[in-house]
């Protein structure tokens, strides 16, 4: 078999080329893109809510994170700003420990950040293992311009949908379009079909 040129393949067996959604372009660096000031919250202070339709919520301080089971995504990520980035490295707790504590059954759900970002997901796309609460990029802490102490990692949607310095998670009946959604981004985001905006399929 013909051995396979080093750096256009990653993990698997998929080249990069195929591994990349369409008007996307790879890139080594990972940029900083936040709509404001990067907001500082010492871990201290720091406390994750997730909070059901009928108002019933549950809270895990920055230990708690820490002490549920920690799984280590690699995964590639898409900016609708047209950057990908392939084999990104976290680590952090998976979305259905949290979602699952609290009674819901409502069918989305709305991120919120302690800058005031907001982004909607269907319940869908953040369960059955797809989605995470990340606290460790490439082996250190989340750096504060990334999101840390803490974001969301969703990396099957464009990252405005991973929501930084994320705080809660409000389960929600309708389908409530967030910061970057209520100025025409897509409501759900799919890379491989490029909704980058409403109207967009
Ligand atoms: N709280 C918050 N989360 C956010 C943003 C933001 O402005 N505030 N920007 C989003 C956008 S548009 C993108 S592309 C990614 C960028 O993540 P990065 O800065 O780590 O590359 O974060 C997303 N999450
Ligand atoms: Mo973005």
């Amino acid at each position: 078999m013909a051995s396979l040129s080093p750096g256009f393949h990653g993990r698997g067996s998929r080249s990069i080329t195929e591994r990349l959604p369409p008007g996307q372009y790879p890139t080594e660096s990972f940029p900083v893109l936040s709509a404001g000031p990067t907001p500082h919250v010492p871990t201290d202070q720091w406390s994750f809510t997730v909070t059901s339709e009928t108002g019933e919520s549950r809270s895990w301080s920055w230990q708690d994170i820490l002490d549920l089971p920690q799984d280590r995504p690699v995964v590639d990520i898409h900016c609708v700003t047209r950057w990908s980035k392939f084999d990104t490295r976290w680590q952090g707790v998976s979305l259905d420990h949290l979602i699952g504590a609290v009674d819901s059954t409502a069918r989305y759900v709305v991120a919120q950040s302690f800058d005031g970002y907001t982004t909607n997901l269907p319940r869908a796309d953040v369960t059955g293992g797809k989605a995470w609460l990340v606290h460790s990029f490439d082996g250190y802490a989340l750096a504060p311009d990334h999101g840390g102490p803490a974001r969301l990692l969703i990396p099957h949607l464009y990252f405005w949908k991973s929501a930084k310095w994320v705080k809660g998670l409000r389960m929600t009946t309708d389908n409530e379009p967030g910061f970057w959604e209520r100025v025409g981004y897509h409501d759900y985001g799919d890379p491989w079909e490029e909704q980058r905006y409403q109207g967009d399929r």
